[in-house]
Order: C-alpha cells, then structure tokens, then sequence
C-alpha cells in the first residue's frame, strides 16, 4: 500500500514494480485532499526513442518511434504492436518518424498528421509532412502535404514539429547544419517555418505569395533547427523553440515574413571552434527579429506545450520545453508572453527529454528519448490558497 502523499521522486519506482502500485498512487492522487507536491507516474515504457506523443479523448495515447513505429497505448499503459500503413522512414541520426498532432475533429474524422524522414536515394532524404486517417490498427488515405525540395544529406537538423490552428498546418524545417545561408535564402527549403492549408495548398495570404525568389509555403526564416511549436491557448499566438548550435537556444513567436537571424545572428558558436559561425555578424544583425527568449548555455530544446486555464493548479500560466541535453523538463512561469521565472524538473531521471503535451485536466505528459523510452504523467501540484 502506497502512503497517501507519495514523494513524486518514489511513485515511477513503484509503478515499475506493479500496476497495482500505480493504481494506488492514481487514486490517492485523485483523493480529496489536495496536492501539495508534483506527482510522477510511469504509464509505460520499452519505447524505442519515442519523439511525439498525441493525448486522445479516451485518456488513451499515439506514440511515435524514432525508428519509423506508430503505436496506440492505452490509459492504463498497454503498448499495442505497430500500427499498420505507417510510410518507410529513413531512420539515420536524427532521422525517422518524428512528430504527430491529431485533427482537432479527431474524435470524428481519424485524422492525424505527421512528420517523418523520407529516403531519397544515395543517403539523402527529405523532411516530410503527411496526413491520413487511423482506422483500428492501420493508416489509411495517405497524403503527403510538404517535401523538403531538394533533397539534401545529412543526419541532423530536420526540424519536424507541426502545429495547427484552424485551418492550417505549420511545419518546421530544419536547416539540415550545412550549408548554413540556406536559411536565408527564399528560395530554398531549409531553416524555414512553413504555413500550409491542411489540404497541402499554399494559403493565398501566406507572405511570400507572388514572389519569384521565394518559396511560397514560407511563413517566416533564419531559424536553425525547431523542434518546438505549439500555439498559445490563451491568446492564439504561435510559439517556436530552436536549437542554437553551442549556445544561443531560442524562443521565439514567429510573425510572417519576418527573419529570425540564423545563422547572421546568433548566440551560439561553432562546434569545431568554439568561436562564432564565419556567417555570424553578431547576436543581432539589421533586418532580423531578436529572440523572446534565449539560452547561452543550450539546454537542448524539443517538445513544448502550454499549461493554461487551470487556476487550481500551481503551474498554471506555465510553458513546458523538453531538454534533451540538460536531461531535464523546463518549465517558464508566464506572465501573458512575458517569462517570469525557470525552474527545472525531472532532472533525477537524467533522461533526454523529447516531448511534451499536457491534458485537458492540466497533466504534463511526457517522452524520454532513449533505447527504453518512457511515457511519463507529470501531475502538477495544487495553487496554494
Ligand atoms: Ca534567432
């Protein structure tokens, strides 16, 4: 029997020694008496490198694999075998199948989208946006919305979050490392933030439309590698995370048209040199957006999500980021868009932290990046009164 207030730090223990022991913890956690600290619950584990987590409205999950693996897991922590129709997937580095958000009529429409690494023929590929339907166990009516064009080398930098509002999908595109300027150019694909109607359409009122020298799915640029975008569920406004290289993490709320620097600004500096970029002016450079927010140390930024509308809970009025390199879960008190104050959670797991969503009832859940990746339920504590 598990005491009523468990130390968060002992609950996952115990979960992976016996369901029962979960159980136990869940419904003292759901007892009357309100929480005083954050609670940590293990629902599964054995992932291999899980990069997104999709919450359903049965309190059941979509898991993505890094290799190239869709799975349902169920609300109590039954892992089902790979779902069919998934396409092939170069997985090499940080390749794979990636991330995955649901139609917000998912409940009705089975639609998903998602993001994934697509062969390309003599080690290259391309960062690829699909969406289809999940009917039972298989994926059905695949169509794919966005290809990164050309195709280009490498294992790193693919960016791949995706974020919806009503109508459109938004995309990441990584700057793939090398070369660097691509994030400059218009016409090219990479270091891009693309905006698509979620038939895979260019919008008519996308920035670039009608310009020769650019791209017109384009929606803003100069960023390096975003693996973290999600809408402000109080206000609309979008929020993008990025990988500096060494140095220079970045938050920022990308507007069209608008040049987020990369790599002309930067905070970051070469891995070889330990210097700046030769391509870097400086941490500011004329015609480019500052970031909102930036990291000189890297804590290694991916998944992000809000925690809004939940005045019982502590963290209300919170953003969570995964941090990969920093093993840990960022959280950033806000005050409107202003960030107040950090605080760093989950660090004794020392776990690669991919993503991160939180549930209508203010839970955080969360992915390890690992062999044996992780589904985690992160219960926020209750305001104080
Ligand atoms: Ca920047």
């Amino acid at each position: 029997m598990i005491p009523r207030r468990v130390p968060w730090r002992v609950v996952p223990l115990l979960c992976a020694l016996a369901l029962s022991a979960c159980d136990a913890a869940r419904q003292a956690s759901a007892s009357a008496a309100p929480r005083t600290e954050a609670q940590l619950q293990t629902i599964a584990r054995g992932l291999e490198h899980p990069w997104a987590v999709a919450l359903l409205d049965d309190g059941s999950f979509l898991v993505t694999e890094r290799p190239g693996r869709l799975r349902r897991i169920s609300a109590d922590g039954v892992v089902s075998p790979p779902i069919a129709g998934v396409p092939k997937v170069w997985a090499h580095g940080q390749a794979g199948l990636l991330d995955l958000v649901l139609a917000p009529d998912f409940a009705s429409s089975h639609r998903l989208y998602f993001t994934y690494v697509e062969p390309a023929g003599d080690g290259s590929s391309r960062t690829t946006a699909a969406t289809a339907t999940l009917r039972g166990d298989a994926l059905s009516g695949l169509q794919v919305l966005y290809r990164e064009a050309p195709a280009m080398s490498g294992e790193a930098n693919f960016g791949s979050r995706l974020a919806l509002d009503d109508g459109h999908v938004f995309i990441t595109q990584g700057d793939r490392f090398a070369p660097r300027m691509r994030a400059q150019q218009l016409s090219a694909s990479e270091g891009k933030l693309m905006r698509l109607d979620v038939d895979g359409s260019v919008p008519d009122d996308n920035p670039f439309v009608g310009r020769k020298d650019a791209l017109p799915q384009t929606w803003s640029y100069g960023h390096r590698n975003s693996q973290g975008l999600v809408f402000d569920p109080r206000t609309g406004t979008l929020w993008e995370s990025e990988h500096g290289p060494r140095g220079g993490d970045e938050i920022n709320l990308p507007r069209p048209g608008s040049n987020y620097g990369w790599p002309i600004a930067s905070f970051g500096m070469d891995y070889a040199t330990d210097r700046p970029y030769p391509d870097t002016v400086g941490t500011s450079a004329p015609g480019t957006q500052p970031p909102h927010h930036v990291w000189r140390k890297s804590p290694g930024l991916s998944g992000m999500a809000f925690l809004a509308g939940h005045p019982e809970l502590a963290w209300n009025n919170s953003l969570f980021l995964g941090a990969l390199a920093d093993r840990n879960l960022i959280r950033l008190s806000l005050d409107g868009d202003r960030i107040v104050a950090e605080e760093r959670l989950l660090g004794e797991l020392g776990a690669r932290i991919r993503d991160v969503r939180v549930g209508r009832e203010g839970d955080v859940y969360v992915l390890t990046d690992e062999d044996d990746g992780r589904l985690l339920r992160l219960r926020p504590p209750a305001a104080a009164n």
